[in-house]
């Protein structure tokens, strides 16, 4: 089955679609083995692999590339961050052949303008789009995707650019009306009270999609009871555990003048063979090298 059918089938049963994000093949690995619903393709998370802001700075090839290497190695379907579309409405319908190309299930686009900035920096520019546009963009996006089953998925800035509650509502029910199939609608409150209301108030037929990552404190259990939620992405929680996991092995080593004291703190070399499927590499190794 398609992935992007898989997906599909998510939104239509019961219960909430949880994705985590992730950069790398083995990370993507990782959240498959954990019992995640989907991987998540990290703008911050990918830029963050390079070393370098999530600024818009790395090329829609290098993300699509990023994209499809997690979603060769995985069979639940991949959700693409594709930050504002890499341009204008051109630029979508073009974006939307590769990731589609790719075997990837749905792609977000945000409102912000390109060049953009993370939603959670505390000095961002959240700069928004005028509305029009970003309806184009979406138009734009459905016209180009040849699999029905394919979601674009609209993602709205407006109240991490502190436009409030109203332009936030407007601008879901402007993007629903150009066929986003599902809204995404982004905060990076403390309190979740912010999402909440917005989900209070939402009135249309189409779902919504939730990054709790500033608003932790809210549960899968409240998620599900508000309703109309259909999916959540913990975004970034692998490569921060990653790098939590590494600045410690690092400072380790350094400070025992060796590895002689690490077993318990990395996973056995085994391991990693196993996530890189060495066996069934030495089953082909058997079969076909003659
Ligand atoms: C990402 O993971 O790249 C996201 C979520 O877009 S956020 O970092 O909160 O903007
Ligand atoms: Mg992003």
């Amino acid at each position: 089955m398609e992935k992007a059918t898989k997906l599909k089938d998510l939104f239509k049963g019961p219960g909430l679609i949880r994705l985590v994000g992730a950069h790398n093949g083995i990370g993507a690995k990782l959240i498959e083995k954990a019992g995640f619903d989907g991987v998540w393709a990290s703008g911050l998370e990918i830029s963050a692999s390079y070393g370098i802001p999530d600024a818009s700075l790395i090329s829609m090839y290098q993300f699509v590339e990023a994209a499809r290497s997690m979603n060769e190695v995985i069979d639940i379907p991949l959700v693409a961050d594709c930050d504002t579309g890499y341009g204008n409405a051109i630029n979508v319908m073009y974006m939307v052949k590769r990731y589609e190309e790719a075997g990837i299930a749905a792609v977000v686009i945000e409102d912000k303008q390109f060049p953009k900035d993370n939603s959670l920096l505390a000095s961002g520019r959240q700069e928004l789009l005028r509305v029009e546009e970003f309806e184009g963009k979406i138009e734009a996006a459905k016209v180009a995707q040849r699999d029905s089953d394919f979601m674009v998925i609209a993602r709205i800035e407006a109240l991490i650019a502190g436009w409030g509650q109203e332009e936030a509502q407007m601008r879901a029910h402007r993007y629903v009306d150009a066929g986003a199939d599902a809204i995404l609608i982004h905060s990076k409150s403390k309190d979740p009270q912010e999402i909440i209301e917005f989900v209070t108030a939402w009135d249309r037929d189409i779902p919504l999609v939730l990054v709790p990552t500033t608003y932790s404190s809210l549960k899968e259990s409240e998620i599900h009871e508000l309703g109309k939620v259909k999916m959540v992405i913990y975004a970034n929680h692998g490569l921060r555990a990653s790098m939590k996991a590494m600045e410690t092995v690092f400072d380790k080593i350094k400070k025992d003048g060796g590895i002689y004291d690490l077993d318990e703190l990395i996973d056995p070399v085994d391991h990693v063979f196993d996530l890189q499927g060495v066996s069934q590499m030495k089953e082909n190794e058997r079969k076909f090298l003659r």
